[in-house]
């Protein structure tokens, strides 16, 4: 399929998928959500894609979801439509995904980097929840999601304000794993994309599973989840492999069995 919101390219087992609608400040419309998810979903079906990486442009990840499509729509338009649904396909993935974010990462920008596994920033990322200002608020996870990751009294204010958070507030809150220069950002999510790639995907998988678990459920529940995972784990080769090659000081050659 060839996609025109979006630009895709495999490298090695990485996917990259770099939103590309720059005079829209790559503003999330229908069009962009069904490529993206397309993309990413098939990608996730493909065993020799070990990780994506989602990016956008040196000025914006995403401005949000696209304001000029929304505006007239009804109620019986959004709620027959549900087209917030269709992203419950990206945050069902279970090939590990990286936010790569420069730039704005605003209202639906900002909740796309949050359904992404982990978000790396460039020193110009700024993130925020401005659906406020527009009579709104978020609509795809924004409200829950910011609040787990930075708690209730900044998600609150930044939901209630519509202020903006710049990344070295963002790598304060835990909103992302870390800050590096706008001109890395790119070379690094790739290296730690190669890394996680390199990984035995199976395995990947289940710890990202597990790792989610925690979003989702009591820690003694959790903690079961992750024993349960942990002793399956045994029944791979790649735990066999991964082992042997410790003891045998060598690097591992994962099978993703
Ligand atoms: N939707 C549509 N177009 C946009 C959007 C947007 N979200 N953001 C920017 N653009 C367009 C502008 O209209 C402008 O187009 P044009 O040149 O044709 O007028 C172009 O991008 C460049 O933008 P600006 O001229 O405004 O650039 P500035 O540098 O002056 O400002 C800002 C950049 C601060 C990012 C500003 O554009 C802005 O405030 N944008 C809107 C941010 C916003 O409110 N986002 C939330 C949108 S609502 C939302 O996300 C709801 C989420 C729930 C559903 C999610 C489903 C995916």
């Amino acid at each position: 399929m060839s996609y025109e919101t979006i630009l895709t390219e495999t490298r090695g087992r990485v996917l990259l998928i770099t939103l590309n609608r720059p005079k829209a400040l790559n503003a999330i419309n229908r069009q962009l959500t069904a490529e993206l998810i397309d993309a990413a979903t098939r990608a996730d079906a493909d065993p020799g894609i070990g990780c994506i990486v989602v990016t956008g442009s040196e000025r914006a990840f995403a401005a949000g979801a696209d304001v000029k499509e929304m505006q007239a729509a009804s109620y019986a338009d959004m709620f027959a439509g549900d087209r917030f649904a269709d992203w419950e396909r990206f945050t069902a993935l279970r090939t590990p995904v990286i936010a790569a974010v420069a730039g704005f990462a605003l209202g639906g920008g900002c909740e796309l980097a949050m359904m992404c596994d982990f978000i790396l920033a460039a020193d110009t990322a700024q993130f925020g929840q401005p659906e406020i200002k527009l009579g709104i608020m978020p609509g795809i996870g924004g409200s829950q999601r910011l609040t787990r990751f930075v708690g209730k009294s900044k998600a609150m204010e930044m939901c209630l304000t519509g202020r903006t958070m710049d990344a070295a507030e963002a790598e304060r809150a835990g909103l992302v794993s870390r800050v590096v220069p706008a001109a890395e950002l790119a070379a690094e999510a790739m290296k730690a994309a190669e890394t996680i790639a390199a990984m035995s995907l199976p395995i990947a998988m289940m710890t990202k599973e597990a790792v989610n678990r925690a979003y989702e459920t009591t820690l003694t529940e959790g903690v079961r989840f992750e024993r349960r995972v942990f002793h399956a784990m045994f029944a791979t080769e790649d735990q066999k492999e991964g082992m042997a090659a410790f003891v045998e000081k060598r690097p591992p050659r994962f099978s993703n069995r």
